[in-house]
Formats: structure tokens, sequence, C-alpha cells
């Protein structure tokens, strides 16, 4: 959907902005700039409703070949323990019982991971902890483990991605194999109420049948873990997998592919056959994730902890074409409710959180704006509309942090004189005139958008169709897909500008030149001027204000 594609117009890109290395000196994000009632009908990142993300650290100090975090934030800072402390004791106060890390990696450093939980235990909050990204599972330890679980965790990732010394060493994951899989066993057999997450790839550039049947058979070691991942490799624009696949020889149409699949997609793999994928998946399949003693075994600890409609929602997003609800699975693996352990599902109601939204109002009060405010309204477009779904797209409703924290930081520079308004594909629109119209009404000074890799086409198609409708109002593209791609992202000259990495920075000092220029666009002599940017000098809308 780019248009234009093959004019390469002249892209000019300012410096590099620095990361922001003092975490602590951000706003706690203002959580009552999204309806969390409305985004709590769904599950979210850590696959449970009611839960609300907390973020402790930016960026990871790894570099797995295949990941690419680092552009967006090269760094690995963390706030201190007691600011986030704080933050979560907040949210406890407001009546949230599920948080949620969506660090890259919550346990990089393990003495500040056990003095969260320690101090978590000392306050007796009453909370359950997700970390659905994954915490690096060699680098746990059993104290480490015995803390976080005395403390209220419930739901844990760990990542192994395969299971041959070789591949971690080529992907330059560098698992300590033998501890990660010490950690894993010590979960499942002290912890099997612990819903243990595990993730896995298959499919790298040059793994061989082998070293597939190793990951295969180190997952199929472990009993039992709750949500098995065996996830297609997938390759992002410009990372290091897409030089290294390339110098494979895999072709450029293979790889296209890979970008434009969701990883649970059945994809062809970059590197096996499609039949050898086929046996590995399925073996998969019937072997461990349809193993009836398994499901017999952690199925019971899912409805302790679980309502119904969120284990639907889960196996639905799990199983994303063949299972619809929890008795599709039971029925799928031949196994009457009445052999379970337990038949009935945690109550939800137990799980609601009342009046949130009002807490929240309270707690983050509404400053009133003035009537020349600067209107900038952020759309999430990381979601389809129901209408577009075009793949096996797990629905997940997480309220999008990026945008919270920038909003948020905004709001403290220039409170009354930045009318900010945070939207989400699907959630808050589900269509295109639905999105048209909400732009009009809102009447927006610019537009902010925040989407990842996953979603280019549809950002595009979004973009053309806004244009198509006769609005000019500047739009800038962050998050990780313009981040990672913007040279081919501005080839699209309806979008304006691309905000690279972090966005807080950034977008003040933009927003600044703005409000000192009647709320339009600075020329491009100063657009030239602000770190983190990309732009096309060809662009009539940037031209326009410089003439
Ligand atoms: C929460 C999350 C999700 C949520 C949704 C988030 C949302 N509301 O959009 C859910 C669970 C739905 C999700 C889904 C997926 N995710 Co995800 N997700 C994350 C996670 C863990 C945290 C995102 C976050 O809140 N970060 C914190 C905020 C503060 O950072 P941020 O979002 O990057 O925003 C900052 C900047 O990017 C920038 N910025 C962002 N937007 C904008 C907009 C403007 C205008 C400006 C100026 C700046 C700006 O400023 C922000 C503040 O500094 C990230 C990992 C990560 N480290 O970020 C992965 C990540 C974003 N996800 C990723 C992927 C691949 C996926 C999936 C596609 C995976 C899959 N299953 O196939 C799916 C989507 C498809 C699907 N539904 O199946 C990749 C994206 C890589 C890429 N190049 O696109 C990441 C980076 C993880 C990784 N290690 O690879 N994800
Ligand atoms: S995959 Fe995870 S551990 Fe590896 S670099 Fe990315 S965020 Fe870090």
């Amino acid at each position: 959907m780019l248009k234009n594609l093959d004019q390469k117009r002249p892209i000019f890109t300012t410096p590099q902005r620095k990361q922001i290395n003092d975490l602590d000196s951000l706003p706690y994000y203002d959580r009552s700039l999204v309806d969390y009632e409305k985004y709590h009908k769904y599950i979210g990142h850590a696959g449970v409703k009611y839960s609300v993300a907390v973020q402790a650290t930016r960026g990871c100090p790894y570099r797995c070949f295949y990941c690419d975090v680092y552009k967006t934030t090269l760094h690995h800072f963390r706030r201190s323990v007691d600011n986030i402390f704080e933050e979560v004791k907040l949210l406890a106060s407001l009546g949230v019982k599920r948080i949620e890390f969506i660090d890259d990696i919550f346990n990089v450093k393990a003495k500040d991971f056990k003095e969260f939980f320690r101090l978590v235990l000392k306050h007796k909050l009453k909370l359950n902890f997700f970390f659905p990204s994954a915490l690096k599972g060699d680098l746990l330890d059993k104290e480490g483990v015995d803390l976080m679980v005395e403390a209220g965790a419930l739901g844990v990732n760990i990542s192994l991605e395969s299971g041959s010394d070789r591949m971690q060493t080529v992907m330059r994951k560098y698992l300590n194999l033998d501890k990660f899989y010490e950690n894993a066993r010590y979960i499942t057999e002290k912890y099997p109420h612990i819903v243990l997450g595990l993730n896995a790839m298959h499919g790298f550039p040059t793994e061989t049948e082998k070293e597939a049947m190793m990951t295969l058979d180190f997952i199929k070691s472990l009993k039992w873990i709750h949500f098995p991942y065996l996830l297609t490799v997938r390759v992002f624009p410009n990372t290091v997998l897409e030089k290294f696949a390339r110098e494979q020889g895999i072709s450029d149409e293979i790889i296209k592919k890979s970008q434009d699949l969701s990883y649970e997609d059945v994809a062809p793999s970059l590197t096996f056959s499609q039949d050898f994928t086929k046996a590995v998946k399925t073996i998969f399949l019937k072997d461990y994730v349809l193993n009836k003693e398994r499901l017999l075994s952690v199925l019971p600890y899912q409805m302790e902890s679980f309502c119904e409609d969120e284990l639907n929602q889960k196996y639905n997003s799990y199983f994303p074409t063949k299972v619809k609800t929890l008795d599709d699975l039971l029925k799928l693996a031949r196994i009457k409710r009445s052999e379970l352990k337990k038949q009935k599902c945690l109550n939800e109601e137990g799980l609601r959180i009342l009046n949130l939204n009002t807490k929240i109002k309270q707690k983050f009060p509404v400053v009133k704006k003035n009537n020349d405010a600067l209107n900038i309204l952020f759309m999430n477009l990381s979601g389809y509309f129901t209408e577009d779904t075009d793949s096996q797209e797990r629905v997940l409703m997480e309220p999008p942090l990026g945008l919270i924290s920038i909003l948020s930081y905004l709001n403290r520079e220039y409170k009354e004189k930045i009318n900010g308004k945070i939207v989400k594909s699907r959630l808050d629109f589900d269509g295109y005139p639905e999105m048209v119209k909400m732009i009009k009404d809102f009447e927006p000074d610019i537009i902010g958008i925040s989407v990842m890799t996953f979603y280019k086409d549809f950002v595009h198609r979004a973009i053309n169709y806004i244009r198509e409708h006769g609005i000019e109002t500047p739009i800038f593209l962050g998050g990780p897909y313009p981040t990672g791609d913007y040279k081919q992202v501005l080839q699209d000259q309806n979008l304006d500008i691309c905000m690279l990495g972090e966005g807080e920075l950034t977008l003040t000092e933009l927003v600044s030149y703005m409000m000192n220029n009647g709320n339009k666009l600075p020329s491009i002599d100063i657009l030239k001027k602000i770190p983190g940017i990309a732009f096309s000098e060809n662009n009539f809308r940037i031209q326009s204000v410089s003439r």
C-alpha cells in the first residue's frame, strides 16, 4: 500500500536523540488518559482481564539477532525499586489486583528483582504479578523464584527460543541452557499453579532438523508448561537476522513473507521444508499441547486463577482458528469437564475493580484546557478493525503505554496549553468512516500515530483513507515500525514526520515550536534542528510552511 514506492524520495534524518537515562524523572503514567474499564472487557498482554501494565525498565542489555528493541531504546535503564514500588502501591490503592510488567526482561538485575518482591511482602500488598514479555530464565535462582511466588507472581513467561547451544550462539542469545532448564523445572515441580509460558522458535536460518528436534525435546521434557509456544521465525526489517538470512541465501520473497505474518500463523519457515515444519508442529500439538495428562494437570490450576471468559479469550488467542472457548479445547482434547479436578472457573465478580475510572480520576485530576490549546490526537493503530482482520491475529487489548507516557509528559510540561486524546483502533473506532468522523470532531493540530511493524500495511491504508477524506492535519508516526524502517515509511507521501525512538522529549520539543507558530508545523530549518526525527523535504505539507 505504499504510494510512490519507486520514486525513492530523499529523506532527511536529524541526529539521534539521547535516550532518557533517569527514568525516575518521568511522570507516573496518567491512567486517566484511557478508559480502563473499556479495556478490561478483554484480555491484555498478560492474557488476563483487569490487569494494569507497569514499566520498570527500558531497553534490553542483550542483542538477540532477531530483535529490534534496541532501535527504540539502545541502552538498558531501570527505575529505582522505590519508584516502581510506589507506582505499584498507588495502583493497589485504586483496587488494582493484577499488575503486568511489560519490561523486556524484568529480572536483569537480580538484586532489584528480589528487593521489589521483598517490599511487596513487607507492605502486605495483595497482588498478582504477570511477566508476559518473559523473564530471563537463566538469570533466576531458587531464592528469586520463591520470593516472587510468595509475593504473588502468577503468570511467568520465559523465552527459550532454541534448545541447541549452537543456535543460542548464532542468534546471540547465549542462554545458559542448563541453568534455564533447572529453573524451569524448579517452577513446574514446586509451583505447578504458576502459569508458566515458554516461548520457542522454529526455522532459524542454518538451523538443522536435528536442532529443531532438540527444541521440541527440551519442551517435552518439562512437565508441565501451561502455555508453550513454538512459533515460526519472523524477520523484522533492518535487523541482524535479515542480513544473516540474506547471507544464507534466503530469498527476499521468503523474508518479506515472514514479515507480514503473525508469529502464530502457520507460516512456511525460512529454512525447512513445509513437510518438516508441519511434522514438528503436529508433534508439538499432539504430544504436548493437547496431551491429556498435561491438560488434566494444568487446567484445574488455570480455572482456579482465571474466570471462564478469560480462559475462553486466552484459548481463542492461543489457537486463533480452531478454538473459541475452553469447552472447544476440551472437546478437541477429548476431555469431559467431569474428568477435571475442578469443574468451575474463578468467579469473575471477584476480579472486577469497582469504579476504577472514578478512582483513577481522583488520583489523576483532569486539568481544564485553554480554548487555544494545541490539540493532539494520538492513535494507536496496532490492531485491525474487525472488518480488516486478515490473519490469525490474537485479539489482545492493551492500553498503549507509549502514548500514555508521551501525553503524561506533555501534560506535565504544558498543562492547560495542550489538549491530548488517546484512541485505539478497534476499541475506540472500529472502521475507517468512524475513524474519520472522530478526527473531524476532535479537530487536531497534530495526529500522532503509534504502530508496530506487523501492522504496517494497515497503517498506510488508514492514513490513505484519512487523506482521501480531505484531512490535511500533519501526521507523525512513532513506535517500532517507523523507528526501524523510516526510510521506507517516508516513501508514503501521506504522512509527514517519523519520530524515532522514545517520543517524550522529541515531541515536547516539536510541540514547543508549533506553539510558537500558531500551532502550525515549524519551518524545515527548525525541523532540521530537532534530534530524533526524519522527514522528506519534498513533503508538500512541510514545504508549505517554509515558503
Ligand atoms: C505491550 C506490547 C504489546 C501489546 C500491545 C501494545 C499496544 N497497545 O500497542 C500486545 C500484547 C497487543 C502486543 C502484540 C504484539 N506485539 Co508487542 N509488545 C508490547 C511490549 C511488550 C510493550 C509495548 C510498550 O508499551 N512499551 C512501553 C512504551 C513506553 O514504549 P513504546 O511503546 O515503544 O513507545 C515509545 C516509543 O516507541 C515512542 N512512540 C511510540 N509510539 C509513538 C507515537 C508517536 C506519535 C511518537 C512521537 C512516539 C511514539 O515513544 C514512546 C515513549 O518513549 C513491546 C516490547 C517493548 N519493549 O516495547 C512489544 C513489541 C512492541 N511487540 C512486538 C510484536 C512483534 C508484537 C506482535 C506483532 C507479536 C505477534 N504475536 O506476532 C503482536 C501483535 C499481533 C497480535 N496481536 O498478535 C515487537 C514489535 C517489533 C516491531 N518492529 O514492530 C515488540 C517491540 C517486542 C519485541 N521484542 O520484538 N504487543
Ligand atoms: S529478544 Fe528479548 S532478550 Fe533478546 S534482545 Fe530482544 S528484548 Fe532482549
